[in-house]
């Protein structure tokens, strides 16, 4: 009877693992009723990118709104009942010389703010969490590289979980059991990436068979995975949360079922995942745990 007792609760903490981290967390990227704009920012890269959006947004308004200005001075000042004779020159070298310069310093000026964003995101720094990504047709699967061990990552109610990619009582059930709820049907997955809050996690990415691509909006990351390449991205979450983010390279039938879920965690809560997750996925334990052992 013990016995049994205790192997239940074994079951129940190994089935208990993906959902752990879970409690609490604030859910970031999935769609709310009347929002436009960006998901909030959680990253420095997205901050970044958000503003530089916000920036040329507003340069692009000034642009219009003076070309329109221009369009109805030249309609109602020179339209042929106002102006029956019209002028007949051609040239004008002041005004072609400041339609060239201008668009040229506009240009020179954007260009000036969004090239170190972009080499901020494409310039890797030194990691703190190594996770390898690989996509297949149509799933994601993850390599924490630092701990050699690995898991692929399906969403609830994908072919894999018993679904047929269709909301069912059965898969509300599970969403519900792994944690969450009916509104995040096509974005939680069975398993998530787990990541330390502010912590540098650098990612390797790849693909097995066609191109997928990774990403996570409130990161302001996104990485084409490529069959044969690896290509990297970064980013250091800047709060705990459960983010959303989707396939964005179209890659088959079922491209829009293999979503990406990340739970960013508190250092206590990914040690505490790290050290269940080499358990469950028979990875090599961590030096201190090697040190504490002796
Ligand atoms: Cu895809």
């Amino acid at each position: 009877m013990r016995l049994t007792s205790s192997l239940l609760a074994v079951l129940a903490a190994l089935s208990a693992l993906p959902a752990m981290a879970q409690e609490g967390l604030e859910i970031v990227g999935k769609p709310v009723d009347g929002k436009m704009g960006f998901q909030p920012a959680a990253t420095e890269l997205a901050h970044d990118l958000q503003w530089l959006d916000g920036m040329i947004n507003v340069i692009i308004i000034a642009i219009v709104l003076f070309v329109v200005l221009l369009l109805a001075v030249v309609a109602v000042r020179y339209n042929r009942r106002v102006n029956a004779t019209s002028a007949t020159f051609t040239h004008n070298s002041p005004i072609e010389v400041a339609w060239t310069i201008i668009p040229i310093v506009i240009l020179v000026f954007i260009g000036a703010f969004s090239l170190p964003i972009l080499f901020k995101q494409q310039e890797i720094p030194e990691g703190e969490v190594h996770i390898k990504v690989t996509g297949y047709q149509w799933y994601w699967g993850y390599e924490y590289t630092d701990h050699d061990f690995g898991f692929d990552s399906y969403m609830i109610g994908a072919p894999a979980t018993g679904g047929d990619n269709r909301m069912t009582p059965e898969v509300e059930a599970q969403l519900v059991e792994a944690g969450y709820s009916k509104d995040e049907f096509l974005l939680a997955t069975d398993t998530s990436v787990v990541v330390p809050v502010n912590k540098v996690v650098v990612m390797q990415l790849t693909g097995a068979d066609v191109i997928h691509s990774w990403t996570i909006p409130a990161f302001g990351v996104k990485q084409d995975a490529v069959p044969g390449r690896l290509s990297q991205l970064w980013f250091k979450a800047e709060k705990e949360g459960i983010y959303f983010g989707q396939c964005s390279e179209l890659c088959g039938q079922s491209h829009a079922y293999m979503p990406i879920t990340v739970k960013v965690v508190s250092q206590a809560e990914y040690d505490q995942w790290l050290e269940g997750a080499i358990e469950e996925y028979a990875g090599t334990p961590r030096p201190v745990d090697v040190a504490m052992a002796d």
